[in-house]
C-alpha cells in the first residue's frame, strides 16, 4: 500500500454522471465531518440522522441537499463517511464535488471506497469482487447469483476450506516441531482429510465454466454466402430493424453486434459480411470478409445459413467446411421460395415467419446447454486460478502421504495450499493483485 494512502480523506460522485433526480457525493476519511461542517448550513451534525439543509459557497446558497453522516466503523468503508444527496445536474454535482476537494478531500481513485472497505475488514476480497460483479451484471440471473457472494456464500465455503487446511497443517507441524510431545498424525488421516478438501474445491471449480459464461456471455455469429438472409435473420432475432437488408449481394460490410438476454445468459449476436471470392470484390468488402472469418472462429455458436431455393452450392460447401468443427446450427433460408426440403437443416422463411420459433428454441437450447446447470458458486478467473493452485499443492501433498513421505516434506505442500486458498479471500494478497482488482471499478465505488 502506498504511504499515506489510507489516511487521506477521499471524495467522489457515487451516481452516474448526467441529468437525474438526485446525485450522491460521498466523502470518506477522518476529515469527512470537518469538510461537511465547512460547506453545510447545518453545523455539528451527528451520525445516524438525516439532515436537510443547504450547501453554501461564499455565503450564497448553492443547492438544497440531504446529508447522511456515518461514523467509523459503521459505514461502507469503515471510516467516517458523509453522503451528500444533491439535485442531479451535471454542473451542480461537479460543483459540490469541487467544494469538497477544496475543503480538504482528494478525488477518490477507481474502486477506492470498496478497497478501503476491504482493507478495513468490512468485507473480504471475494465480497469486494462481488460488488464489482453486481454493478456490471448484464443479466438478472447473474446479478442474483453474484449477490449471494456479496452476502458471503463463496467466502464462507473458502473460509471452511482454509480452516481445514490450517488444522491439517498445524497437526503435521506440531509433530515435526515437538516429536517427543506430539504424535505424528496417521498417514490415512492426512489422506482422508486432503481428499475431503479436494472434493469441496472440485465442487466450486465445477461451476467455473458456467460462471465464465454468465460473466462473458455467449457469442453467436451469423455465417454464410452473401444474400442468403443473414441480416434479415439478425433483425428478426432482435425484433429490430438493425441491419440494412437489400437484394444486393455484399450489403453487410462491418460486423454488427447486439446483445440479448436468453434465460439469464447475456448473448451477443453478430451479423457478418457474406463470404465470397472473386474479382468484383472491392477493398471494403474484402476487409469485411476477413472480419467475418475472425468472428466465426471466436464464436460459441454459429448460425450457418444457405438459401434453400438455390440449393447447397459449392460455395456454401466451402464455407461450411470452415465452420463444421464448431458448434453450429444449419439453417436453410427462404423456404417460401421453393418446395425443396432439407431434413438436416432448420428450414425457415423470414417472409412468412415459418419455423422461426423452432429456430429460436434451438438457439436457446444450445446456449443453455453450454451453461449446463444452476450455478451454486460464481467465481472469477482470479479465484479459479487460486483454487486450481490450491488443488495442485494438495494433490502433491496427497501423493506424498500415499508414498509415506516424511511429514516435514508433506507440510511444505500443505503450507503452499494454505497460501493459495488465502489469496481467494484476501488474507494473503499483494498490492499488485489488489490494484488489478480495484482498477476495474469505476470512480465513486
Ligand atoms: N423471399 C424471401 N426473401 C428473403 C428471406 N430472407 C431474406 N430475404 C431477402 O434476401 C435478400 C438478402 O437478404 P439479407 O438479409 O440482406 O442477406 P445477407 O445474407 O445479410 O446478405 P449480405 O449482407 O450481402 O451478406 C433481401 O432482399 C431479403 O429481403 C426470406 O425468408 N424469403
Ligand atoms: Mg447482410
Amino acid at each position: 500500500m502506498q504511504n499515506g494512502y489510507m489516511t487521506d480523506t477521499i471524495s467522489a460522485i457515487a451516481t452516474p454522471i448526467g441529468s437525474g433526480g438526485v446525485s450522491i457525493i460521498r466523502i470518506s476519511g477522518a476529515k469527512a465531518f470537518e469538510i461537511i461542517d465547512k460547506l453545510f448550513s447545518v453545523k455539528n451534525i451527528v451520525p445516524n440522522r438525516i439532515y436537510h439543509g443547504n450547501i453554501i459557497e461564499n455565503g450564497e446558497k448553492l443547492d438544497d441537499v440531504i446529508v447522511l453522516p456515518f461514523k467509523s466503523p459503521n459505514s461502507y468503508t469503515g471510516e467516517d463517511v458523509i453522503e451528500i444527496q444533491c439535485h442531479g445536474g451535471v454542473y451542480i454535482t461537479n460543483k459540490i464535488l469541487d467544494l469538497t476537494i477544496k475543503s480538504g478531500a482528494r478525488l477518490a481513485q477507481k474502486g477506492e471506497y470498496t478497497k478501503r472497505a476491504f482493507l478495513n475488514g468490512k468485507m473480504d476480497l471475494s465480497q469486494a469482487e462481488a460488488v464489482l460483479d453486481l454493478i456490471q451484471a448484464p443479466t438478472e440471473k447473474f446479478a442474483s447469483s453474484t449477490a449471494k457472494n456479496l452476502f458471503g456464500k463463496l467466502s464462507l465455503e473458502i473460509s471452511n476450506i482454509r480452516h481445514e487446511i490450517m488444522e491439517l497443517l498445524s497437526k503435521i507441524v506440531a509433530a515435526v516441531d515437538f516429536p517427543e510431545d506430539v504424535k505424528e498424525p496417521e498417514y490415512s488421516y492426512i489422506e482422508n482429510t486432503i481428499e475431503n478438501i479436494l472434493e469441496k474445491i472440485n465442487k466450486i471449480l465445477s461451476f467455473s465454466k458456467s460462471s465464465n459464461v454468465f460473466r462473458q456471455g455467449v457469442k453467436i455469429v451469423l455465417a454464410g454466402r452473401p444474400n442468403v438472409g443473414k441480416s434479415s435473420l439478425f433483425n428478426a432475432l432482435l425484433n429490430l430493424d438493425r441491419a440494412i437488408v437489400t437484394d444486393i449481394a455484399g450489403t453487410t460490410r462491418d460486423c454488427l453486434q447486439e446483445t440479448l438476454d436468453i434465460d439469464g445468459i447475456p448473448v451477443t449476436i453478430i451479423d457478418t459480411a457474406g463470404i465470397r471470392e472473386g474479382e468484383n470484390i472491392n477493398k471494403v468488402e474484402a476487409i469485411g470478409i476477413d472480419y467475418s472469418k475472425k468472428y466465426q472462429q471466436e464464436a460459441d455458436l454459429i448460425l450457418f445459413l444457405y438459401a434453400l431455393n438455390d440449393g447447397f452450392t459449392q460455395e456454401d460447401e466451402r464455407i461450411f467446411e470452415t465452420i463444421k468443427d464448431k458448434n453450429y446450427i444449419k439453417i436453410a433460408a427462404k423456404s417460401d421460395l421453393t418446395n425443396n426440403k432439407d431434413e438436416s437443416s432448420v428450414c425457415i422463411s423470414l417472409k412468412t415467419g415459418d419455423n422461426l420459433d423452432i429456430l429460436k428454441e434451438k438457439i436457446k437450447a444450445s446456449v443453455i446447454n453450454q451453461n449446463l446447470t444452476e450455478v451454486e458458486f460464481i467465481t472469477n478467473k482470479r479465484q479459479q486460478k487460486c483454487l486450481e493452485e490450491t488443488k495442485n499443492a494438495l494433490i502433491n501433498a496427497l501423493i506424498g502421504a500415499q508414498n509415506r513421505q516424511i511429514q516435514d516434506l508433506i507440510s511444505i505442500d500443505v503450507k503452499s495450499a494454505l497460501m493459495f486458498i488465502s489469496e481467494v479471500s484476501g488474507e494473503v494478497v499483494t498490492d499488485e493483485i489488489l490494484n488489478n482488482i480495484f482498477d476495474n471499478f469505476c470512480i465513486g465505488k
